[in-house]
């Protein structure tokens, strides 16, 4: 599979960088083809150099429009050296093998972003030079393609160690680079292209228009197979912010789909009530308690089926969208009786491993947060251990907490969210803020369990949650001042356990 260069087709925008690619190349007898402004330059550099057109008996056309779209270029590009046919036809149609084709495309991206006319930047959608470096690529078991100035240094590299030979996996990777380079190229052009969204509409699977984005005056789209994940049985549209709700219910109550009958109620992509019971409707009861002012134009959603106790209940809130795996037939009329309320069937369905968002001129793109605390994974560091509730509890915060805002600070109890600050510059205002909420609506935080996404860089949210009332503690630890926490805790009889993890959501 190791293959020694013979001859090279070149063609080439900006002839920066060829020199001593042609010279070290010579070096080794290669065969030169070339296109116009190329093959001019390598004859100036005292080289020989056949002209395309010569391969071709063709000149270069329509302005130079049709210069290399030949089959006898592109079948010297793309014949298989060991198809006995493809060696056959080479001799019959007299083809020239070509191994190494060097391209440096028409700048696209360049011209669009001087200003230039319409027709100056049609002029600069390379058409022969994208299609030599498909063919190269694609024939990457015969064929070495260099699809750009930036690789120039790699070839060097490979002609002066391996005296022009290159090994298959060689020629792989000139290939990976050069289908990245024609994706972006051709993605620069759909974007020039792409002003209006109605392109959007028409050329993007699954893409879908949505009424407007997060505001009445920014458009919005959802990419995605929103019909794989639930059944919509009810209710008007889903709107950008509903979908983003809905990501967040489904990613929350995911966690506890090995629990109890739990229900959540999310606002804003965070949990403002959330309970374990053991009848659904007990769960939307005692999470509807957790903050009933926000709980308003929420977004519910149920580990289990939905009955008509719950639905009954449910029934007397004013909600954007209810999603449950499953929904008793009595239930669902019941549900149906407000016109709008979108209702969804949520399906067994995995989430993508990656998740990807917009960052600068670019985007981010990492893993799913897969890690749930369990309690095998709480190591106790106070002399006061937490007890069986409190280690229920903790756990209970702990996956509340991988689902809300950083910062963010949880309180629970008996498998009850009681509150949560939310999206905070500092955890102690995250902290503050928790405390507020259990307050205004009425909790004792006596006894509660707190558990907040990231260590504590100071012994003061140990000693707030402390005077609040709060017993036990879960969080990842890691801080070079764990210690003063752990002596607060040690002095209160507080008990506090580490995980490991940090959950920040950003
Ligand atoms: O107009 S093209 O799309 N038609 C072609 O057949 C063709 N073949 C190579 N442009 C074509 N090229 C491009 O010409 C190459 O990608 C390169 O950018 C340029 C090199 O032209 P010259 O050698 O005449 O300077």
């Amino acid at each position: 599979t190791t293959k020694k260069i013979q001859s090279a087709l070149i063609s080439v925008f900006s002839k920066e960088g060829l020199e001593p690619i042609i010279k070290k190349l010579h070096e080794q007898n290669v065969t030169f083809y070339s296109t116009g402004g190329t093959e001019e330059f390598i004859k100036n550099l005292g080289i020989p150099v056949v002209p395309v057109e010569d391969v071709t008996s063709y000149p270069s056309i329509l302005g130079g429009r049709v210069k290399t779209l030949h089959p006898k270029v592109f079948g010297g590009i793309l014949n298989r050296q060991d198809n006995e046919s493809d060696v056959q036809q080479m001799k019959e149609y007299n083809i020239p093998q070509i191994d190494l084709v060097i391209v440096d495309l028409y700048p696209f991206e360049k011209t669009v972003a001087s200003g230039a006319s319409e027709s100056d930047i049609i002029e600069k959608i390379d058409i022969g030079g994208i299609s030599l470096i498909r063919a190269a690529a694609k024939n990457f078991k015969d064929t070495v393609i260099v699809p750009s100035v930036a690789e120039y240094s790699l070839l060097l590299d490979l002609i002066s160690t391996q005296n022009g030979a290159t090994t298959l996996e060689d020629r792989k990777l000139f290939a990976t680079k050069a289908f990245h380079v024609s994706s972006h190229y051709d993605t620069a052009i759909f974007n020039y292209f792409n002003t209006d969204e109605t392109i959007f509409k028409t050329s993007i699977a699954n893409g879908q228009v949505l009424r407007y984005g997060e505001n009445p005056h920014q458009k919005g789209f959802f990419f995605g197979d929103f019909d794989a994940m639930f059944n919509k049985v009810h209710g008007k549209e889903l709107s950008y912010n509903n979908l983003l709700d809905v990501d967040a219910a489904v990613n929350l109550i995911n966690e506890f789909k090995n629990d109890g009958p739990t229900f959540a109620i999310l606002k804003h992509n965070n949990a403002c009530g959330l309970a374990t019971r053991s009848t659904i409707a007990e769960a939307y009861n005692a999470a509807l308690a957790c903050d009933p002012t926000s709980a308003f134009g929420g977004v519910l959603i149920a580990n289990t089926k939905i009955d008509v106790a719950a639905a009954t209940e449910i029934n007397k809130l004013f909600c954007e969208v209810v999603i449950a795996p499953s929904y008793d037939e009595a239930a669902l009329a019941i549900l149906q009786e407000k016109k709008n309320r979108i209702i969804l069937i949520q399906n067994e369905v995995e989430l993508p491993q990656k998740q990807v968002r917009t960052c600068l001129n670019g985007v981010l793109v990492q893993e799913r947060n897969n890690i749930t605390d369990t309690k095998a994974d709480l190591k106790t560091v106070t002399i006061t251990a937490p007890t069986t509730q409190e280690v229920e509890d903790l756990i209970f915060a702990s996956k509340v907490c991988k689902n809300t805002k950083s910062n963010t600070i949880v309180f629970a109890k008996n498998g009850t969210l009681i509150s949560s600050g939310t999206g905070q510059t500092s955890r102690v205002d995250a902290l503050m803020q928790a405390v507020d909420k259990a307050k205004a609506f009425g909790f004792s935080l006596e006894g509660a369990s707190m558990a907040s996404d990231a260590f504590f860089p100071f012994p003061d949210c140990v000693q707030l949650a402390k005077e609040a009332g709060i017993t036990a503690v879960i969080q990842p630890g890691g801080s070079i001042k764990d210690q003063l926490s752990i002596d607060y805790c040690n002095e209160n009889k507080v008990a506090m356990v580490f995980t490991g993890t940090r959950h920040f959501k950003h």
